[in-house]
């Protein structure tokens, strides 16, 4: 017996960056799957998160959006994001229950929000962040946010922060101010 997903979803992966190359030639669609034991399948043989080199990316998206601030699903979207160092937490685990949350549908009590989940991973530090189709729905978004730290077990002193993607893609991840913080 098989279990369906909801959603299609395509695993991408972004290699670290080299000579000559631009973001865009570095993203690579990897695989698809339509079942919880395709998933299964794909991520028992793949690296795991804590295990890739510094400045590489796992990402998740619904199958037909691509993992870009530019794709017409996420231009007027934005992301919750949780970063952390690397020492003394577990990446792997966080990593793997998001992308259960997500392709089970339970991420996103607002339906159809979630377009993608993304692990970054950097020198010395990590962030896992969900990617929604939209920034200015407040309350819908701090509902994806509550259940987002839920997930991740978080303590009441760690924080995930909602930047538009329109301000990441002007400053930068790192620099573009937050609008939403929980
Ligand atoms: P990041 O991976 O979001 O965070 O962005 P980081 O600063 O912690 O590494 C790093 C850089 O990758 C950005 O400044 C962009 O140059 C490039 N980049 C990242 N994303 C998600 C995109 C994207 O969706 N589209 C384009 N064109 N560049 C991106």
């Amino acid at each position: 017996e098989t279990h369906k997903l909801n959603d299609e979803w395509t695993l991408w992966f972004l290699k670290p960056p080299a000579q000559g190359l631009e973001w865009s030639d570095l993203l690579k669609e990897v695989i698809s799957f339509q079942t919880v034991e395709e998933f299964w399948g794909i991520f028992n043989n793949i690296s795991k998160a804590s295990m890739l080199p510094a400045k590489s990316d796992y990402s998740y998206f619904i199958k037909g959006i691509r993992p870009e601030w530019e794709d017409p699903q996420n231009m007027n979207g934005g992301k919750w994001a949780y970063q952390n160092r690397h020492r003394g937490s577990n990446v792997d685990e966080l990593w793997l229950c998001t992308v259960l949350c997500a392709i089970g549908g339970t991420l996103d009590p607002t339906g159809r929000e979630v377009t993608g989940v993304v692990c970054n991973m950097r020198k010395g530090f990590y962030r896992i962040a969900v990617w929604t189709r939209s920034c200015t729905d407040k309350e819908a978004l701090t509902r994806i946010g509550l259940r987002f730290k839920e997930i991740l077990h978080l303590t009441d002193k760690e924080t995930i922060e909602f930047s538009a993607h329109e301000d990441s893609s002007k400053s930068g991840s790192m620099r573009a101010k937050s609008r939403l913080s929980l």
